[in-house]
């Protein structure tokens, strides 16, 4: 049995396995965050009091994503009722070759796998919040409810995504009160402008908006 370490995880490379072991491992699926995001995450707080140091770390992990071209324009976490931080997430969809790796969805997963429950509420004993720096797109205002966050914090706004190119999907207008409707409260324009900020840099950078599916 030979061990080979590969991008931070230790893979067992089994010379016997038989031709089914190896199609499973086509089909293994994995989460990576850019190496940044731990060092990163480690100089500062891990405990965020208020709704706008939970908005500036999403703030600042898309900013990041965007300065060191390790994804689209987007940051989110999650965070639990005192504050402290379950799991951030970024945009990969493009160094992931991966269409759902939206940053909210890569929090929530994050979360979930942390918590070890797909319910992060745990049927209601528990109540953490989604911060993402821009309003959900049509796949991940789906996925909100089937987490099991409780409450949906906002940076910049759908439009504010749709007017640099990104494709956010065919959404309720009242998309927000969908969610209340299920118990999820939603807060929208914490500290937009510097959400935007981050969108129009990378728009600035001729950063890739990676639209599949559309084509003219
Ligand atoms: C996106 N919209 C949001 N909110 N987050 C992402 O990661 C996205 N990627 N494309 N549109
Ligand atoms: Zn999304």
């Amino acid at each position: 049995m030979l061990f080979v370490s590969l991008s931070n995880s230790i893979h067992a490379l089994d010379k016997s396995a038989s031709p089914g072991e190896e199609l499973l491992g086509q089909f293994e699926f994995r989460i990576e965050l850019p190496p940044w995001v731990a060092e990163f995450l480690g100089r500062g707080p891990q405990v965020f009091a208020t709704e706008e140091e939970r908005m500036r770390l999403a703030i600042a992990l898309a900013r990041e994503n965007v300065e060191r071209q390790t994804g689209g324009p987007f940051g989110a976490a999650v965070f639990d009722e005192e504050g402290r931080l379950v799991a951030p997430g970024v945009n990969v969809v493009v160094t992931s070759n991966c269409s759902i790796l939206h940053a909210e969805m890569v929090a929530i997963a994050l979360a979930q796998k942390k918590l070890a429950r797909y319910d992060i509420g745990d049927e209601g004993r528990s109540h953490y919040a989604l911060v993402a720096s821009t309003e959900p797109c049509a796949m991940c205002f789906g996925a909100i409810p089937w987490s099991g966050v409780t409450r949906l914090v906002c940076g910049a706004r759908d439009e504010d995504a749709r007017r640099i190119g990104f494709d956010e999907g065919p959404k309720l207008s009242d998309w927000h009160k969908a969610l209340q409707k299920r118990g999820i409260r939603v807060t929208r324009d914490v500290l937009r402008e510097e959400a935007v900020a981050v969108l129009d840099l990378y728009a600035g950078l001729g950063g890739p908006i990676y639209n599949a599916g559309r084509h003219g």
